[in-house]
């Protein structure tokens, strides 16, 4: 009787395959929801045939429209409802799916079911977001990013809906409107969209100073990361896990991506949010497109119940991380990103997560931000999704059956079969019936809790600057030039010098009295007194933290400019494009215009396709292209622009004439050049400086930041 009734789930999450790819499980499963018109007539909602689809009806060809038009009146009304409210945050989001699977099983520590069995692929829905912004901002704003994740398990739907930042800007839940209303744009004007820098936010930050750690990761280069699919993710608060004796340990989750972490440069990201708003978006797509599928591992720190008080941080406090040389990461397994979605509104704006849907194995902990994100997510789904059965789309629903005796609601979509609605009934057998424990029902992580009903926070919450220096001590020197110059600028558009002179005095200076000293005089304020609450972070560095520790070798995926024009030496084109290709690059022919080069057509213009748009940009030898170029304002912009953005620049023979026309050094670290006949020898010290990712000795010279 179970199996026809309501979710239907018999196609694909009850089968229990093993390794078949999980992505197809979901694929099947949003299969039964898929609309695809083709071959099928134009109907209305109630399955008429329409027969004119260009004209109301009116009386007489110059006369009024006639109110019977019922073709005319579903379709208008339909598309007066077509939006719903955006999430109050991180409503700007771009999501892909894929699967995940684990290395080994984990069952030493936890008995969730999709982390034990490493053939089994657990389909996967990702979104990511930015927070401030509404949906139609920019990409490239100075941000957190979220990094939400829902597992389609056998067992249920398990979401881990984290950030790329490993904290965050508060302890309790309590805080977070507040917190919210002082970031998004201001209420008179609605500015700025998509940027912390406003005095709200800031007037904030200076007078909660448990914002310090976080604020420093959002000044650093993690708040502008590069691209989504290269970005490290954290679930933030520690979660338990619980294995099958019942045995709890607390747990840290991190995502790495396998390509490794790189971040845009300010500058860069703010000319990318007005040249090209989607610029994340794209790249996720295009590289799912591509078959370049995403691949993340997963990493956990696991910490012992009996250390929970080991660390001279509380482990509760979301505002702390664990620092990896204290607990190691251990990777456990990967996930990967091979399908974009069919339709952005049905999956990635319906998409509802909630770090309160877990699965046996894996459990809270007394986090007061967590404790209140549990209630919060639900809560907002229902104004935002139009009610309590959001469950029911498509993209939520899980992928094993789910029978209870909720009924009713707006827009239930299942037809419940039979009498009872209640538990117990003799009317339908008791059905459905409780599961016990050891057969998969879930049950809480039975933890003794004792306590005073009270207000107050916990003096183990009470130190907020160590790990803000800790953080900062461990970046390098070009990270921390960054992240005095992002203080400066968003400082400099707060317009009440009280609130720039308090975030000075009573947040940066207790985190490092160099940066303080260095914001206060781009600033025009006095020095600051060095901060009485500075503290002494353990570890005093962790190198973990930079990202500069995250490069990993090779130009898989980049994006190399090959600027050329009519005239150009063909042949020399085709070996650079062979030579990135083979490499994993994508080399593209840009060009003033869209001419033949030849036999090669340009893949783009300069307009089009300006150089913010690429990692490193290769000028193509030909005397008659390197004239065209030299002369050409866009192009040359195009090289002295890739110079200040510290990226690989290279060029043979004739094709150095069009760096000299931009005033740039033929040589220099970063910029590889040589004869005609070295083409081959230049193309591998250049595929090298590109692998680094940045030319970062360049910067100095280059003085793009203030020293
Ligand atoms: Fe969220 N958060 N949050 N958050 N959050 C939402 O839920 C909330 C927090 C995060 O792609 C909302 O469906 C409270 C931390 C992500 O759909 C809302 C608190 C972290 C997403 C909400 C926090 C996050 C959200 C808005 C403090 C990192 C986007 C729309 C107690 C660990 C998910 C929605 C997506 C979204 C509440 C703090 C991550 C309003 C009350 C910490 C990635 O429910």
């Amino acid at each position: 009787m179970a199996t026809k009734q309501g979710n239907g789930r018999a196609a694909s999450g009850q089968s229990g395959r093993k390794n078949p790819s999980g992505d197809d499980a979901k694929m099947a499963d949003l299969d039964r929801f898929r609309a695809k018109p083709d071959g099928e007539a134009l109907r209305t909602n109630q399955g008429v045939k329409i027969a004119d689809n260009q004209n109301t009806l009116s009386a007489g060809p110059r006369g009024p429209s006639l109110l019977e038009d019922f073709i005319m009146r579903e379709k208008i009304t339909h598309f007066d409802h077509e939006r719903i409210p955006e999430r109050i945050v991180h409503a700007r989001g771009s999501a892909a799916h894929g699967f995940f699977q684990v290395y080994e099983s984990q069952a030493k520590i936890t008995k969730a079911a999709f982390l034990q069995d490493p053939a089994v692929q657990t389909p996967v829905y990702v979104r990511f977001s930015t927070v401030q912004g509404p949906r139609g901002s920019a990409d490239t704003v100075r941000d957190v990013r979220g990094f939400a994740v829902k597992f389609y398990t056998q067992e249920g739907n398990y979401d881990l809906v984290g950030n790329n930042m490993p904290v965050f800007f508060i302890q309790d839940a309590i805080k977070f409107p507040d917190f919210v209303h002082a970031v998004k744009p201001e209420a008179p004007d609605e500015m700025p969209t998509g940027g912390t820098a406003h005095d709200t936010f800031w007037d904030f930050v200076s007078l909660v100073p448990e914002t310090a750690h976080m604020v420093t990761w959002a000044m650093s280069d993690r708040a502008i990361p590069k691209s989504l699919r290269t970005m490290e993710g954290f679930g933030v608060h520690t979660f338990r896990f619980v294995n099958a004796e019942d045995k709890g340990c607390f747990v840290k989750f991190h995502w790495r991506p396998v390509l490794g972490s790189y971040s845009l440069l300010w500058d860069e990201a703010q000319k990318i949010a007005g040249k090209d708003p989607d610029y994340h978006r794209r790249d996720l797509w295009e590289a799912i497109e591509r078959g370049d599928f995403p691949e993340f591992e997963l990493g956990v720190q696991v910490i012992d119940e009996k250390d929970e008080h080991a660390f001279d941080f509380d482990l509760l406090d979301p505002t702390k991380l664990i620092p990896e040389e204290l607990v190691p990461v251990q990777i456990i397994g990967k996930m990967t990103l091979n399908r974009n979605p069919d339709n952005f509104f049905a999956e990635t704006e319906q998409v509802a997560f909630h770090p309160g849907h877990i699965v046996p194995g894996i459990d809270f902990t007394n986090d007061p931000l967590l404790q209140g994100r549990l209630f919060s997510y639900t809560d907002t789904q229902i104004s935002r999704l139009g009610g309590p059965n959001f469950h029911e789309i498509p993209i939520n629903r899980p992928v094993c059956p789910f029978h209870n005796n909720q009924r009713d609601a707006m827009h239930r979509q299942t037809i419940h079969v039979g009498q009872a609605s209640y538990e117990p009934n003799s009317v339908s057998g008791g059905w459905p019936k409780e599961t016990p424990p050891a057969e998969g029902g879930f049950e809480s992580y039975q933890e003794r809790v004792e306590g005073t009903k009270i207000r107050v926070r916990s003096e183990s919450f009470a130190d907020h600057f160590s790990q803000a220096t800790l953080f900062y001590n461990s970046m390098s020197d070009a990270e921390q030039g960054h992240i005095a110059a992002a203080f400066t600028f968003e400082l400099g558009k707060v317009k009440k010098p009280e609130i720039r002179a308090r975030v000075v005095n009573d947040i940066i200076a207790n985190i490092d009295a160099a940066l303080a000293a260095g914001v206060a005089e781009a600033l025009g304020l006095p020095k600051p007194k060095p901060g009485s609450k500075r503290g002494k972070p353990t570890p005093a560095k962790s190198p973990a933290l930079s990202l500069v520790n995250r490069v990993k070798p090779g130009i898989r995926t980049r994006k190399i400019a090959l600027l050329a024009a009519p005239g150009a030496d063909v042949a020399a084109l085709g070996k650079l494009r062979d030579a990135f290709g083979k490499e994993g690059a994508m080399a593209m022919v840009v060009a003033p215009s869209l001419a033949a080069i030849g036999d090669v057509v340009p893949d783009a213009t300069l307009a089009g396709m300006p150089s913010i748009m690429f990692d490193a940009v290769f000028v193509v030898p030909g005397k008659d292209s390197a004239q065209t170029l030299s002369k050409n304002g866009d192009a040359r912009h195009f090289v002295l622009e890739a110079y200040r953005h510290l990226k690989a620049i290279g060029a043979t023979g004739s094709a150095r004439e069009v760096l000299k026309a931009a005033h740039l050094p033929d040589e220099e670290a970063g910029v590889t050049t040589g004869e005609d006949g070295q083409l081959a020898d230049v193309i591998k010290q250049f595929i090298e400086v590109a692998g680094q990712h940045r030319v970062w000795a360049r910067e100095a010279a280059a003085q793009t930041v203030p020293a």
